[in-house]
């Protein structure tokens, strides 16, 4: 092949390579994104992108002397037709070398001030009105459990959602995290074990925490508006960890105090003779106690998978991958949980579609 051949070819490379890597870029723009930490809404978040902003610029500035110094040697130092003599070596230079030595060492001790500030700062023990909520990764949700005194149900335990935790805003929220950590006890079908690291991470919120089975770290969080903060599961966790989603819906203080009574309240119980009522029957007498709870059911008490108590009332589920007002959707769920979620940990009961209906309409009863 011709020398001439040759260039255009790895001209057109370089050019296909560069086209994709543009588009590359572009797919990850997307304007209204519901998880960025350059759009903090609570101070937390805020204090984190105050450090990430600067830290990002003093990043930026050693990137381009570095770079920019790598390019310009190898530009004007590179080999030309007809100048084959090498140019002076050098070997050694102290004051060269005591310098990039003292400047790096002084660039880290600036960006350590703020950082070190910050992590104690995070760090610290939350204020005395904070509430206290236990995150637990499982496969594949998030269980939330508010374990102050005065979050007491009626039935003895403590409040306990899934999927969607509430939140009032103004008030810092002290997480403890942790995962599952008893591999294997919460399965009767003799599905694996489920002890697996998850990392839990709202965005706009708070940091991003690592849920570690037997372990609790902890983060504070804090959100300034009313709305919906999505989030996710930030560590592989098996099969479904790419839609094992969570969602922060902040309240006012107001809104959040009636969350909570109601939360507090035994599960709703269906008028006799309507179809929730034989749903309620088909949940009781069927598989769906062995592993959910619901308070106020006798023996509906077991923790293998979400709590059920007040399904209606949340957002989402399975992962905030589907919508719990809408009836299709738990229909699809309790048709085939791993056809929606692969790998699911709640087994296919095969159940008949008048079952499927009742469950739905006892499910969606449950306020
Ligand atoms: C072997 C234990 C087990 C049994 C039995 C079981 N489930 Fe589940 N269920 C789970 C697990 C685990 C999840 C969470 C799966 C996920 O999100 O990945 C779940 C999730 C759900 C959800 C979604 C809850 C949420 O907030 O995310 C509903 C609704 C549900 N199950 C209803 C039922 C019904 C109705 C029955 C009886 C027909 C039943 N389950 C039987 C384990 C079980
Ligand atoms: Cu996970």
């Amino acid at each position: 092949m011709r020398s001439g051949g040759k260039g255009t070819l790895r001209k057109r490379v370089l050019w296909v390579m560069g086209l994709v890597a543009l588009a590359l870029v572009v797919a990850a723009c997307a304007p209204h994104a519901s998880q960025d930490t350059l759009k903090p809404q609570g101070p937390y978040a805020r204090e984190i992108k105050s450090l990430f902003i600067p830290v990002l610029w003093v990043a930026a500035a050693v990137f381009l002397i570095v770079e920019g110094g790598i390019v310009w040697i190898i530009v004007k130092y590179r080999h030309r037709k007809g100048r084959d003599r090498m140019p002076a070596q050098t070997h050694g230079n102290t004051r060269l070398e005591i310098g990039w030595t003292i400047a790096p060492a002084l660039v880290l001790a600036v960006v350590m001030v703020p950082t070190v500030a910050t992590i104690w700062d995070l760090a610290s023990k939350p204020p005395s009105n904070a509430i206290n909520v236990t995150v637990t990764g499982r496969q594949w949700w998030w269980k939330f459990e508010y374990t102050d005194p005065d979050m007491k149900t009626a039935a003895g335990g403590q409040i306990v959602t899934a999927n969607e935790m509430v939140i009032p805003t103004g008030r810092t929220v002290y997480l403890t995290v942790t995962a599952d950590s008893d591999p294997g006890a919460h399965t009767t079908d003799g599905l694996p074990g489920f002890a697996v690291i998850h990392s839990f991470w709202v965005p706009e919120l708070a940091g991003k925490q690592d849920a570690i089975p037997t372990r609790e770290n902890h983060i504070l969080m804090q959100a300034d508006h009313p709305g919906i903060y999505h989030g996710q599961c930030a560590e592989f966790c098996g099969l479904s960890h790419g839609i094992m989603r969570v969602q922060v819906r902040a309240v006012t203080p107001q809104e959040f105090d009636a969350w909570v009574a109601n939360q507090k309240l035994d599960a709703l119980t269906p008028q006799p003779g309507t179809l929730a009522a034989t749903g309620m029957q088909d949940f009781t007498g069927g598989q769906c106690i062995v592993c959910h709870a619901i308070a106020g059911i006798p023996n509906a008490t077991a923790d293998a998978g979400p709590n059920l108590t007040h399904f209606a009332s949340r957002g989402c589920f399975a992962g905030c991958l589907l919508d719990n007002q809408n009836a299709d959707d738990i229909r699809r769920w309790l048709e085939d949980p791993a056809a929606v979620k692969p790998g699911a940990k709640m087994p296919n009961y095969h159940l008949s579609p008048e079952q499927i209906d009742a469950l739905v309409a006892y499910l969606m009863s449950l306020k």
